[in-house]
């Protein structure tokens, strides 16, 4: 695809040291649209990822990577009083010559990180040993952000594990129906609203206080965590667009819905589509076993009720995305989100039929 910015020139305003090589799209995020820039620097080529930020959702990009700043060197202060490698272990902003953390170019905002080297992001859940290792991953993140000052951040998008709200947003897309598409998926559309009890899941043990509203990532999808290629390890968290205040049941919630499905989140045969009871065990293990101190009772009990929460939101996001026109996540073919909804709403079929299981493997 041809884009309508040069990368050579957009890239010219970092402090990036070497000659321009090349630029291409990289990674299958649904939001920024990303790009692994390549430099050659007196011979040696080192690369860097740059970010066209998606500012139709982020209309305040000065927030937005103010956050970062705090999040990413909060994250490096604690990597290395571990001993451990910040450049590897966290992401790291490449400012601008200027001395600021994006670029905007009179029409779009840009974003450069340090390229992390000899580790992948995966689509899919290759083996358990993956998923429970991106699982003690996110749980150290959890604990790490347990100790972060939460008046510090902005609440970049307001409401946004607020099923409630979603709902709400979903109800008012069917009643618009701007595309005409409400008809096409009545049966959809219906199983939604047959299923509206879970919005008060988590919300409403927030506001009650049952559980506590935490600083937490909001975005756990495997391909936001990246594992070691040598050692198999989870070294860094990265996609930090959506640290806010949360819920640990959110963040473990969105890892069990993506990675605990037997085919791709956009699988267009359903008959594919299963959750896995075995991976959702795996990841509970690798989870509880790095989130340990922080986590109270109530909130464990919740942990299953994240996940069935989250895949429900997810998919009622997905559908009210279809029935607007396709104008929030990336889609790549006709009805694209609508496969994806229709994912979400067989899993969560599938996790309501063994959800007394899911419950015992916490309890255990
Ligand atoms: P989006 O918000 O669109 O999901 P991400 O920030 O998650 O964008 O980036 C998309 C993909 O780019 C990731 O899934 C990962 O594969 C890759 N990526 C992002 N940051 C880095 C990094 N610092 N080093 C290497 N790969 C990265
Ligand atoms: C988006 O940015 P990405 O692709 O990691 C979305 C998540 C959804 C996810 C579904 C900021 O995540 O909330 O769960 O797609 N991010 C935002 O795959 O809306
Ligand atoms: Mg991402």
């Amino acid at each position: 695809m041809q884009e309508e910015f040069s990368f050579h020139s957009i890239s010219s305003n970092f402090k990036i040291a070497g000659k321009y090589v090349s630029c291409e799209r990289y990674g299958e995020g649904h939001i920024n649209d990303t790009f692994r820039l390549t430099m050659n620097d007196g011979g040696k080529e080192v690369h860097y990822i740059l970010q066209r930020i998606n500012n139709r959702l982020f209309t305040d990009v000065e927030k937005l990577m103010r956050n970062i700043e705090l999040v990413t060197e909060f994250c490096r202060e604690s990597v290395l009083a571990h001993g451990g490698d910040p450049l590897r272990e966290c992401l790291n902003i490449v400012r601008t010559k200027e001395g600021k953390t994006y670029y905007f170019d009179g029409k779009d905002y840009f974003r450069v990180y340090v390229f992390i080297e000899n580790a992948t992001t995966y689509q899919t859940v290759r083996n358990p040993r993956d998923f429970y290792e991106s699982a003690v991953a996110f749980g150290n993140f959890a604990n790490l952000l347990a100790g972060f000052d939460a008046s510090q951040l902005y609440e970049i998008l307001p409401d946004f594990h607020n099923t409630r709200v979603r709902y709400a947003n979903f109800m008012s897309a069917v009643q618009k129906d701007i595309c005409g598409r409400a008809n096409e998926v009545r049966e959809e559309i219906d199983w939604v609203n047959a299923h509206s009890d879970l919005c008060e899941k988590i919300v409403d043990k927030i506001a009650t206080g049952e559980i506590p509203l935490r600083v937490t990532h909001n975005d756990t999808k495997l391909n936001n965590v990246m594992l070691d290629d040598a050692t198999g390890k989870g070294i860094a968290v990265i996609d930090l667009d959506t640290v806010m205040p949360g819920s640990l049941c959110y963040d473990f919630g969105d890892s069990i819905r993506f990675g605990c499905n037997s085919a791709a989140e956009d699988e267009p045969d359903i008959s594919k589509v299963h959750f896995d009871f075995d991976l959702y065990k795996t990841y509970l293990d690798g989870y509880l076993s790095a989130v340990g101190k922080s986590i109270t009772q109530r909130e464990k009990e919740l942990l299953p009720w994240g996940a069935v929460v989250m895949t429900y939101e997810c998919g009622m996001r997905f559908l009210t995305d279809y029935l607007e026109g396709d104008v929030y996540f990336r889609t790549h073919r006709e009805r694209h989100n609508l496969d994806r909804a229709r994912t979400q709403f067989k899993l969560v079929d599938d996790m309501l039929a063994v959800f007394d299981k899911m419950l015992a493997a916490v309890k255990m």
